[in-house]
């Protein structure tokens, strides 16, 4: 399994430690969960996201959440998070901004036609302005057509990466380096057009819950394979564009919750829970 990444010979010498380290010690096989961070690699230490990147440590809790790390792609598409997704210990492929749920449809269906005998999970993860914003064509219509994919959205509420403007996921009033008279319209409902669009599972969470937040990304993946598209909105504030310290990311989240503005929620088809049902039976015989 460890062979899965490879440094090409004659570079071994000249590759940092901590990279060989994430080549060396991968989740691969090992069905690892959130409680084993810091026992195996899944992300570079030295990522170039923001000190108290809520963003980060989502990514970080979903690639260790993964439940077959060495039969998953991850697509991903422009923003911060495509700037540590070179980093990661799993494949990996980028997509042009707000494109990702087209181009995992048909790396989904190569697959299995590549592999008809293994199970391939393609999960998506992406920031809100590609999911909500200019991707939402494409992540609506791979729930219209039921593809078993999972979509990640990692919601930081901003388009952080190019300075701050405002997203769809961005609350009524925020203000943000080019919103400075705040936005003017709510943030959008997208877990509430996921249900309606034909998603089996949905769910809200935030790394502030890091064993629920493993959890879900489980579910949603083991759904995805089965029944039908899954979708998970990952609430990670963003201390560089909402100018909060780097260490008040968890308090922000706090705060949050403390005034009803967020809630961890989650959405199961009958049809989905039987699945997961059959398959804890399973588990226990
Ligand atoms: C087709 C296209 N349109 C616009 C851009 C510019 N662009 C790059 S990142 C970005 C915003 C990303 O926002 P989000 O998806 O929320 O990710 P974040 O940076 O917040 O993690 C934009 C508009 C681009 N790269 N490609
Ligand atoms: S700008 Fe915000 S979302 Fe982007 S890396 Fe920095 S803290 Fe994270
Ligand atoms: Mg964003």
């Amino acid at each position: 399994m460890k062979g899965l990444f490879k440094i090409s010979p004659g570079y071994e010498d000249v590759m940092p430690q901590e990279y060989l380290d994430l080549v060396n010690n991968g989740p691969y096989g090992k069905n690892y969960g959130v409680d084993d961070l810091g026992t195996f690699k899944e992300l570079l230490e030295e990522h170039p996201l923001c000190a108290g990147c809520g963003l980060a440590l989502s990514m970080r809790l979903v690639l260790a959440s993964l439940p077959a790390p060495e039969d998953t792609i991850m697509v991903g598409s422009t923003g911060c998070s495509s700037l540590a997704f070179t980093q990661v210990a799993v494949h990996n492929i980028h997509s042009l901004f707000g494109n990702q749920n087209a181009v995992a449809t048909g790396l989904k269906r190569a697959l299995k036609i590549r592999f008809p005998d293994k199970v391939k999970d393609v999960v998506v993860m992406a920031g809100d302005g590609a999911t909500v914003d200019i991707g939402l064509d494409m992540v609506m219509h791979s729930w219209f057509r039921r593809e078993k994919i999972t979509t990640i959205m990692l919601d930081n509420e901003a388009y952080a990466n190019t300075g701050g403007q405002e997203s769809g996921m961005s609350q009524q009033n925020a203000v943000l380096n080019m919103a400075p008279t705040g936005k003017k319209f709510p943030k959008i409902a997208l877990p509430e057009v996921a249900k309606a669009s034909g998603c089996a599972y949905v769910g809200v969470v935030s790394p502030a819950q890091p064993k629920r937040l493993g959890d879900m990304v489980r579910k949603a993946i083991l759904i995805a394979r089965e029944v039908g598209p899954t979708y998970l909105q990952l609430y990670s504030p963003c201390p560089t564009n909402y100018k909060f310290k780097s260490r008040e990311t968890m308090q922000k989240i706090k705060e949050r919750m403390e005034s009803g503005m967020f809630e961890v929620m989650e959405y199961i088809t009958p049809e989905a829970e039987a699945f997961l049902a059959e398959m804890k039976e399973g588990d226990k015989q």
